[in-house]
């Protein structure tokens, strides 16, 4: 039994995500997780709110709550759409958990005792008005390089250019809108990843297998320019993780906290160690100490690009810095932008579909499938409701939905709510089980090389093989010479029900569990032996009849959408 560490991308804890957010990394983790957990391995899946930097604070300043009560309040609001999105995580911790305190100001003590942390003084834009420093988002202003007039400190969202502070033009305070800006000194903790820029390099070097997207972004950030520079890992926040060498203090920076970009990978352990604490976990270091059992363990991590440098480089340099034995990472998958109708998904413009709002419309199954059929995995893809109704109307209602209901109202017309007796396969069923376990050989080398788009594409093609086969022997006229040759077909197109309920289950868990429960049939289990599974459900075996498995989208209904969703929401 092989065992997989998988964790998601952290989500900001500002707010509701959108469906960019949840395709760029929570979702297809979730895809990942549950296709390994289907195959008998053991998994541990972790995700957690990232609860600390400027994005928190704004938002807690905008909703008029202290910052710790918004935090708590929008986990849960967060934990509570990731069920009800089916995602299954093992533990979704918090950044803000004591847990992650301790583990972080235990990693810079380390990166302090092994010489990789230094001081730095620098001049930094400080808010009279405010009377405080504008770190990151705390600071708006004009984007230099496109123009966009409500670029932040850290990054311009229109145009993706990440920034300085410094950088922006016209800068005003995000908090009072003051332009009552000066540059003051303080002083600030830098990591030294130049020093460890080789081993970062030669360990970069060593993935072969990663997607193209992950190791160019790595490169570049190794090569371009003066190469690997070093990062400040501290801020002067009120709200976050305060500085210090493990449980000491360290002076001169009693008012500061550590960088959220600092603290946030950390959490990907002490999630684990919040998973064992909570009581529902046994050992975390069995997952990430390679001296306490890691060395099995196989671990991904999902991710939007722009946080591919973090966990390339930054991260892996305090996990190397530390100088302990903690598992890396061994395979990274990262996303492209999912875009909205001709534009971004913006959280803070409201602009696109927020998770909230989806499950309003429709069951997450129905966005589960668009979402994971058309991840923006080779380049940008784009939401648009014309292209999420043929999704779901093609191919969950017309393909999967369809062939469901049409041999399930066949049999019962005709045998009745049982799988019916008698008659042998021939050349026409020989074909169909041997397309399927080509098809299937296709779906699992997909699944495991995490090509998701491709793996969709098998999966459709596997429910299409069902269609295909009830056209070509068509049981409803079979059935009029020969009652025992259409009983052998209906018989093996019910057995393909179960079959595509546990094919489809990373994708589509909620429609999975509802055919298992309609044709009353058992879990199959990995791996798949098609003559087995194909003759799961015995003759006399009786099932029961539901409603259709997935309702179409009208035309009416997609336009209604469209215009609904074309205003923006508030920002949240
Ligand atoms: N919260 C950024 C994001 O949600 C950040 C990820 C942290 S992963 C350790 O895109
Ligand atoms: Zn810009």
């Amino acid at each position: 039994m092989a065992r997989h560490l998988i964790t998601s991308a952290i989500p900001y804890i500002n707010g509701i995500k959108h469906l960019g957010n949840l395709i760029g990394s929570q979702l297809p983790a979730d895809l990942y997780a549950r296709y390994q957990r289907a195959r008998g391995n053991e998994v541990l899946f972790l995700c957690a709110t990232d609860e600390h930097g400027t994005p928190a604070e704004l938002a807690a300043l905008a909703a008029n709550v202290p910052v710790v009560e918004y935090c708590r309040e929008m986990h849960k609001v967060q934990s509570e759409l990731a069920d009800a999105f089916g995602l299954s995580f093992d533990f979704f911790g918090r950044s803000s958990s004591p847990q992650n305190h301790k583990l972080t100001q235990h990693f810079a003590g380390r990166l302090h005792a092994a010489g990789l942390i230094y001081e730095v003084t620098e001049s930094q834009i400080y808010s009279v008005t405010d009377n405080r420093f504008l770190p990151d988002r705390y600071i708006a202003g004009i984007c230099p390089a496109c123009g966009y007039e409500r670029a932040r400190g850290d990054q311009c969202e229109n145009c993706t250019k990440q920034l300085n502070p410094t950088d922006l033009i016209n800068p005003r305070s995000a908090i009072s809108g003051s332009t009552d800006i000066a540059m003051r000194e303080t002083k600030h903790l830098y990591l030294r990843q130049s020093a460890l820029k080789e081993q970062l390099d030669q360990w970069i070097d060593e993935q072969t297998d990663w997607p193209i997207l992950t190791t160019s972004i790595a490169k570049k950030w190794l090569h371009d320019g003066n190469g690997l520079q070093d990062r400040g890992i501290t801020r002067d926040l009120d709200w976050g993780i305060p500085v210090k060498r493990g449980a000491k203090a360290w002076p001169g920076m009693e008012d500061k906290v550590f960088y959220v970009w600092f603290d946030a990978p950390i959490e990907y352990i002490a999630c684990a160690q919040e998973w064992v604490d909570s009581g529902e976990g046994e050992n975390w270091k069995r997952w990430w100490r390679l001296d306490e059992g890691a060395d099995d363990v196989r671990y991904t991590q999902f991710m939007g690009k722009d946080n591919v440098p973090f966990h390339t480089l930054s991260f892996p340099a305090t996990l190397i810095g530390s100088g302990e034995p903690w598992k890396r990472v061994d395979y990274i998958k990262s996303f492209n932008y999912l875009n909205y109708d001709g534009g971004q998904f913006s959280t803070s413009e409201g602009r696109g579909v927020f998770m909230d709002q989806a499950l309003a419309l429709l069951p997450a199954d129905n966005w589960r499938w668009w979402l994971l059929s058309n991840c923006p995995e080779n380049s940008d893809s784009e939401f648009t409701w014309e292209s999420f109704q043929t999704g779901v109307n093609k191919d969950l209602a017309d393909v999967l939905g369809n062939f469901v209901s049409r041999i399930t109202k066949f049999c019962q017309s005709k045998f009745g709510n049982k799988i019916p007796d008698g008659g042998s396969y021939g050349p026409v069923e020989n074909e169909v089980i041997s397309e399927l376990a080509l098809r299937l050989a296709n779906y699992e080398a997909a699944m495991e090389g995490l090509e998701i788009r491709k793996s969709a594409q098998e999966l459709r093609a596997i429910w299409a093989v069902g269609n295909e086969y009830l056209q070509k022997v068509a049981p409803w006229v079979t059935i009029r010479d020969n009652p025992t040759q259409a009983a052998v077909q209906v018989r093996l197109a019910l057995n393909l029900i179960p079959l595509y309920a546990i094919l489809s289950e990373p994708f589509i868990p909620n429609a999975s569990k509802m055919l298992l429960s309609a044709m009353k049939a058992p879990t199959p289990t990995w791996p798949i032996d098609l003559d087995t599974a194909l003759k799961a459900l015995k003759p006399g075996h009786v099932f029961e009849v539901n409603g259709p498995l997935f309702s179409k989208i009208s035309d009416e209904q997609r336009d209604l959408w469209q215009e609904q969703f074309a205003g923006g929401r508030e920002s949240t």
